[in-house]
Order: structure tokens, then C-alpha cells, then sequence
């Protein structure tokens, strides 16, 4: 029998009004049920947001550093059960143990260092023009918030967006993706563990269209931060921008990694595994376009065909595999169909391209590694996010036009260079529209301590992480005092 999980309002464990529940399953092997979990409605995302708001004065009423305690003592209770949440991690969304460990450690990283935000949360003075006037600037929490986390970092996202949310004196509704709702569930424990007080983190499961769509049109939830798809996020910022709300949505990328003919080879061959096949290629900064001077194009291939055939897929707590499932049916054909429209407008299959049958992989959501050559940058598949482990090989003449074809898409999340050209390095860090840019290292990965974000169609408002992250979170009140 696997466990029923519940929704946590004002502190308290809840059935949804629904009656309903849905089954979280492991990706690896689908006759493994989790658990159920709650299939919420409009009604219990309703109460949820009441919880939060009834406790809303009493946790701003605590001062930031005092918050900001209690989000250390839960990065301590995390650390203390790194190896379990982990685990559950791998068990449900799929990524390898030693991502999922990777992963739940970042988690401690962001809520250590947003318990330090709690003492710089400061404003600024500024000189008056008249005599006798202090001029001041405090930060105050938006009051409720709603955080909606997608399925790929289970728990870094939960983290990321929780941490600036509680320090700054919000009180929050959260929904995870159905698909890995268990991870937040551990972090949400972790945090009334710490010493949260009862309705200051509500959590609340189910579909997106249903709970997630009353968190956007709710007017008692003054700001909503998401990440996930483009298409979902686009509606969710049209809805909460068009009743006055704020939102900062973090939506797709189609990720770059261009290649100059004087790149070290073996490296550039790294950095492109690392971005489009770990992870099963689902990270919105994930690489999915190999941008590669025609010079030394068929060398990389060759170079990167090799390390592909070798990559081994299957249960991630397996600690010899090396790339996992896709989280689920949908996205399986999802990925399985961009791969197909790939072949019928002509890029050449190199590797991979299809489901895994082999026992006991059959029992799993497993794809090939792929990889394309012959693409060129105006195809659906140098276009469209895939999210899914597929790379597209792109060759260019020179540096001109390998940054022309790296802008030429409506995202602009992360973008990477391999060149050991300090100067062409530079003018592809001011040339390259993207939020992220990295030079030698691989378009995704995320430090705690700067911002996170993209430009284009990837991002919508401030943004995420660093110190910056705050800046979603609270609203600015300017004071004149004058004595
Ligand atoms: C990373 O590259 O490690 O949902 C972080 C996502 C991003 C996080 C990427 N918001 O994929």
C-alpha cells in the first residue's frame, strides 16, 4: 500500500475538498507508486490562501533576522536528511542520486544564505533637499504570495523561491508539479519542523489548471512566482499582471553552446554532455543547440558520438547510470515527437532517437542520448524547447555568424562559448542576448549568490536568486522624516 499525502493549511494536514487524489509515480519503473496525493480544488487553494493571510501580521511583525534564523535552522534539518529527501527525490523525478544529493544541497545553500538576507535586508538613506529631513527607504513583504515549482529541481526551486519569500516577511501558498510533489512535501516539513508558525506556509497539491489557476486569479495573492513552461507561464503573467498582482514567471530556453575553431575539444565535448544529456536534458538552462565553427566541426562530432555511445542510462539509484528517465508518458512523446519532426525537415540522426524497449527499461520512461547534425538554425529543432536529452549540431563559418544563430530564437535564458580567445570570449558576453552567459563552463548550473534569470521569452519580471531576489518579494516604502 503506498502513503496518502496530505495538504498543509494553517499548520494543520488537510484532505482536499475534492475527495480526490492523484498517484505520484516513479519514472523508472512505473509499477512503483509513491504515494497519492491530493487533487485540490479552487475551494482548498481558497482556504489555503485565508491561512496565509490570517497569519500574515504576526510574521511580518517578526524582524528579518529573526526570520532569517529560522530558515538556517531548516537548511540544518535538510543537511540532517540529505540522504533520505535525496533519495525520495531520485524515486520521483527520475535524476540520479548523485544529482538528486547535488541538488538537495544547493537547497541547504539557498536557505543559509537567504537566513544571512534576514540581516542585510536593508534599505538606503538618501540626502534631502530640504534641512532637517531624514530620508529613508524600508522594504516591506507583498503579504501573500504564491509559488508554483516545476518537477526538474524539486527542490532547489521550492528553495529558491521560499527562502527570499519567508525572510522578507511573506506568507505563502505553495503548489509543486504533480509530478514531484513528495520533495516539496520535504522541505515544507522541514520548514514546521524549524519552528514556522502555523499558516505562514501553506502547501497545497494538484493540477495546475485548477489550484494553480486560482493562485493567479486570486486578489488575495499579491504576488506569484513560477517556474515551468512557456506556454503556462504566459497565461499565469498575463492573469496576475491584468489584476494588478505581480508575477515573475521563469519559463523555457533553447541554450546555445557555441564552439570556435581554437576550443579545446575534449572540453567543449564535456561542457555539451553536461548541458544536453545530464539531467535527461530537462533544465530550462539545459544546451540543446551545439553552435560549432565548420573547421572543427567534424572532429567535435566524432569526439562527441563517442562519449554519447558510452553514456549508460537507466534507474537512477543505480550508482553506474549515468542519465535517467523523462519524468513521465507526456513528455516522453513530447520529446519523441521533436525528434521525429527533426528527421522529416532534414537534420541527420546521429545517435540515439528513440525509446529504450530493453528490459528492465521498458519499465521506464527511457530515451536514447540523442544527437542531430546537419542542422540548420531556422528548423523547428534549433527553435522549439524540447526537454529532453537531444542535442542539435549546427555548423557556422566563423564567429559572426555563430552569434547571428544563437540570438536568432525567442528565448534567451543561458548561453555558452568554448574559445580559448579572451577577446572573442568578451564580445560574446556583450553580444549574446541571454540572462546566463558562461565562457568554458556549460549553460546550466545556477550559484545561489548571484541572479538568476533570463532575457526574451524566458523570463518575466526581477529576478530569482542573489541578492536581487528580494527585490520580487518586497515592495519599497521611501520615508521623510523631518525633525
Ligand atoms: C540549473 O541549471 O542548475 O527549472 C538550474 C529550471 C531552472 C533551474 C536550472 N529554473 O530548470
Amino acid at each position: 500500500m503506498s502513503e496518502t499525502y496530505q495538504n498543509f493549511i494553517a499548520g494543520k494536514w488537510a484532505d482536499s475538498a475534492s475527495g480526490k487524489t492523484f498517484d505520484n509515480i516513479n519514472p523508472a519503473n512505473t509499477s512503483d507508486v509513491i504515494g497519492s496525493f491530493q487533487d485540490s480544488t479552487a475551494d482548498d487553494a481558497r482556504s489555503a490562501i485565508s491561512a496565509a493571510r490570517e497569519a500574515a501580521p504576526e510574521w511580518r511583525a517578526l524582524s528579518a533576522p529573526r526570520r532569517g534564523q529560522l530558515l538556517a535552522r531548516a537548511a540544518r534539518i535538510i543537511e540532517r536528511d540529505l540522504d533520505r529527501i535525496a533519495r525520495e527525490l531520485t524515486r520521483e523525478e527520475g535524476k540520479t542520486l548523485a544529482e538528486a544529493k547535488a541538488e538537495t544541497s544547493r537547497a541547504v545553500q539557498i536557505f543559509d544564505y537567504f537566513a544571512g538576507e534576514g540581516r542585510r535586508l536593508s534599505g538606503e538613506t538618501a540626502p534631502s533637499e530640504f534641512g532637517r529631513t531624514l530620508l529613508y527607504t524600508v522594504r516591506e513583504p507583498l503579504g501573500v504570495v504564491g509559488l508554483i515549482t516545476p518537477w526538474n529541481f524539486p527542490i532547489a526551486v521550492p528553495a529558491w523561491k521560499l527562502a527570499p519569500a519567508l525572510v522578507s516577511g511573506n506568507t505563502v501558498v505553495l503548489k509543486p508539479a504533480s509530478a514531484a510533489p513528495l520533495t516539496a512535501l520535504n522541505v515544507v516539513k522541514a520548514l514546521a519542523e524549524a519552528g514556522l508558525p502555523d499558516g505562514v506556509l501553506n502547501f497545497i497539491t494538484g493540477s495546475g489548471a485548477v489550484a494553480g489557476a486560482e493562485l493567479a486569479a486570486n486578489t488575495g495573492v499579491a504576488g506569484l512566482s513560477f517556474t515551468g513552461s512557456d506556454v503556462v507561464g504566459s497565461g499565469i503573467y498575463a492573469c496576475v499582471s491584468g489584476r494588478g498582482g505581480k508575477a515573475q514567471c521563469e519559463m523555457g530556453g533553447k541554450n546555445p553552446i557555441i564552439i570556435l575553431a581554437d576550443a579545446d575539444l575534449d572540453k567543449a565535448v564535456n561542457l555539451s554532455i553536461n548541458g544536453a544529456i545530464w539531467s535527461t536534458g530537462q533544465k530550462c538552462t539545459a544546451t540543446s543547440r551545439a553552435i560549432v565553427h565548420k573547421d572543427v566541426a567534424g572532429e567535435y562530432t566524432a569526439r562527441l558520438l563517442e562519449q554519447v555511445a558510452a553514456i549508460r542510462v537507466g534507474d537512477g539509484m543505480d550508482p553506474a547510470v549515468q542519465v535517467g528517465p523523462v519524468i513521465d508518458e507526456v513528455q516522453l512523446n513530447t520529446v519523441l515527437a521533436s525528434i521525429e519532426a527533426g528527421k522529416e525537415e532534414g537534420a541527420r540522426l546521429a545517435a540515439g532517437g528513440g525509446k529504450m524497449t530493453e528490459a528492465p527499461l521498458d519499465q521506464g520512461f527511457f530515451v536514447e542520448p540523442t544527437v542531430f547534425v546537419d542542422v540548420k538554425g531556422d528548423m523547428q529543432l534549433a527553435q522549439e524547447e524540447i526537454f529532453g536529452p537531444v542535442l542539435a549540431v549546427i555548423a557556422v563559418t566563423g564567429f559572426e555568424e555563430a552569434v547571428q544563430v544563437a540570438n536568432s530564437v525567442r528565448f534567451g535564458l543561458s548561453a555558452a562559448i568554448c574559445t580559448s580567445d579572451i577577446s572573442r570570449a568578451m564580445e560574446f558576453a556583450d553580444r549574446i542576448e541571454a540572462g546566463l552567459v558562461h565562457i568554458n563552463s556549460p549553460t546550466v548550473g545556477a550559484e545561489v549568490q548571484v541572479p538568476f534569470g533570463g532575457m526574451k521569452a524566458s523570463s518575466t519580471g526581477t529576478r530569482e536568486q542573489g541578492r536581487v531576489a528580494v527585490d520580487f518579494y518586497t515592495q519599497i516604502k521611501t520615508v521623510y522624516l523631518e525633525y
